[in-house]
């Protein structure tokens, strides 16, 4: 299949007590589904300067310590491919409030609403609740079905010191 554009994307996830925030999508790609925070990146911006915005621009939240701990490929019908890059956001401050796009609710790790999410969270938001490291890649059929997708744990290579 063609390649008809590619996307970079930023997904911040919030986990406090027990409990991770989750936006429900009022409008665009992905509305009606639970999702992390975050969007496309802008021309003139890093991708953690992007996660930080879309934070701010869409729970009114502001983020002062976010660690990346993800990094999926999805392909999508038609061609389109996106690069979302997933934020664990570990300080922030003020309260989650409503807006255009988001809704915003903690839920309880035990009770994530996967069936009102993108089918790939159930294979990798356990791993980042788990507060592991992770990369994958996910292939879309129709409906927003997935085909065929890995995910693996990236857990960082050991310093090696050769003396002598
Ligand atoms: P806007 O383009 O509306 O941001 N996103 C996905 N998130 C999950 N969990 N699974 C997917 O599988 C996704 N595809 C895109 C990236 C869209 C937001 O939706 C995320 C962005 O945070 C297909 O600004």
């Amino acid at each position: 299949m063609d390649i008809v554009e590619k996307k970079i994307m930023t997904l911040c996830l919030i986990q406090q007590d027990g409990q991770i925030l989750l936006g429900l999508k009022k409008r665009g790609f992905g509305e009606g589904r639970w999702n992390g925070f975050g969007g496309k990146i802008k021309s003139d911006e890093t991708i953690t300067e992007a996660a930080i915005r879309e934070l701010k621009e869409e729970a009114n939240l502001e983020v002062t310590a976010l660690e990346e701990v993800g990094n999926l490929i999805f392909h999508n019908t038609g061609g389109l491919i996106v690069e979302m890059h997933i934020f664990r956001v570990d300080k922030f401050m003020g309260e989650p409030v409503e807006t255009e796009e988001m809704l915003p609710q903690w839920f309880d790790a035990d009770k994530i609403p996967f069936d009102t999410m993108w089918e790939d969270d159930r294979h990798w938001l356990p791993l980042f609740l788990a507060g592991k490291k992770f990369e994958g890649e996910f292939f879309f059929g129709e409906n927003d079905h997935i085909i065929d997708f890995h995910v693996n744990e990236v857990v960082p290579k050991p310093k090696i010191s050769v003396e002598g």
